[in-house]
């Protein structure tokens, strides 16, 4: 049974060894897949170092965007500050102008005893009382024509004044000249106290009361004599009721306390007839310091005999400040202001002096 039929079929087998070349493949697939994992690193590497280089390039752009807005607000700021800054300038100046306006109409609106209260003049006659005349005194050079001529420009809102300035530091005015008399005050320009002497004196004497009138040519020893001054008193409106006098700020003489040896006849004519001078400074441009400049208001106090509150600063319009300026203007009226005062308290002492002597 079984197998008969199969008896002549019989299977053969026939061994082939395959495992080297299996081996061989298998060798081989191991090498691709290290070649490819070696592969798939270097890629992932190289992207790696791609997304870090264009992730640093990002943040440095980033960095530059940033740098650039600072600077763009920085500079946005400093812009708005400035127009601030501007504005605040100008707003400021408005002020001044019109701080300014308000007292130059003061001053056209001027009427005698406003400032020192018209009721302490009850019992005293002061009709004849229709100007009120401020002499202008000082070392030639000083300022005199300048301050007055300045004044001028101040006081009409002008682009000109019209007292001689003089030019080559010789002396520029030789007559006695009453300036802005469309005012109830005049300013009365002199020539200058440069030699002070004892006929100066009386020449002084001679302005205060009126003796000496505006157009008279003030006489010197070496001039031809001109004319001879009365000696009758003249009128009260034609007197010196106030007192400024002009100083340089950089007068050697004022350091050297000359100033006031030179000044001190003045003093001395003023202090008993009850004159307290307003000192007006010049050339404050020329000094550097503070401290300069405070050295020079109270060495000009000292020479003048005028109070620390009675002493200014003036920067005169001329060729270093050709004006028109809102702080001078300021100064000007400051000044006007208690040049009027005192002028005010020298007539109220003028007539009781007058009534007391008649009352005696
Ligand atoms: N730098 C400067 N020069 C001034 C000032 N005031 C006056 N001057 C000049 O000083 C010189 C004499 O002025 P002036 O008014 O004629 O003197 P006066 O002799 O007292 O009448 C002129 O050249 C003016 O221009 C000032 O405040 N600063
Ligand atoms: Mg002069």
């Amino acid at each position: 049974m079984g197998g008969g039929g199969s008896k002549g079929t019989e299977t053969q087998y026939t061994y082939v060894d395959h495992s080297k070349k299996r081996q061989e493949e298998e060798r081989q697939r191991e090498k691709n897949r290290l070649e490819n994992e070696r592969r798939a690193r270097e890629n992932a590497e190289r992207q790696r170092i791609e997304r870090e280089a264009s992730q640093a390039a990002e943040r440095e752009r980033q960095k530059f965007i940033q740098a650039l807005e600072r600077q763009r607000r920085a500079e946005e700021e400093a812009r708005l500050r400035e127009e601030l800054r501007k504005e605040e300038e100008r707003l400021m100046l408005l002020e001044l102008q019109a701080k300014s306006m308000a007292k130059r109409q003061d001053l056209f609106d001027y009427q005698f005893g406003s400032k020192i209260d018209l009721a302490s003049f009850r019992g005293l006659d002061i009709s004849d009382v229709d100007k009120l005349r401020i002499g202008v005194f000082g070392p030639t050079g000083s300022g005199k024509s300048c301050f007055i001529s300045t004044c001028e420009r101040v006081v009409r809102n002008e682009d000109k004044g019209s007292s001689p300035i003089a030019t080559s530091g010789a002396e520029g005015t030789i007559v006695l000249e009453d300036f802005l008399s469309e005012m109830f005050f005049r300013l009365v320009d002199t020539r200058g106290f440069f030699n002070y002497d004892a006929s100066e004196g009386g020449e002084f004497s001679d302005i205060l009361y009126g003796r000496l009138k505006p157009g008279d040519f003030i006489r010197r020893k070496e001039d031809e004599p001109e004319f001879d001054v009365s000696n009758t008193d003249s009128p009260f409106s034609d007197w010196i009721h106030g007192i400024i006098l002009v100083v340089k700020a950089n007068d050697p003489r004022l350091k050297q306390g000359a100033l006031r040896d030179y000044l001190n006849p003045v003093r001395q004519i003023l202090r008993p007839k009850g004159i307290s001078p307003v000192t007006v400074v010049t050339h404050r441009d020329t000094l550097k310091t503070q401290k300069e400049c405070e050295d020079a208001l109270e060495l000009a106090s000292a020479a003048t005999g005028s109070s620390r509150s009675h002493t200014f600063f003036v920067a005169n319009y001329c060729p270093d400040n050709p004006g028109p300026d809102v702080n001078t203007e300021l100064q000007v009226f400051d000044i006007l202001h208690f040049a009027l005062t005192t002028a005010e308290r020298y007539v109220k002492i003028a007539k009781q002096q007058k009534r007391n002597r008649q009352e005696d």
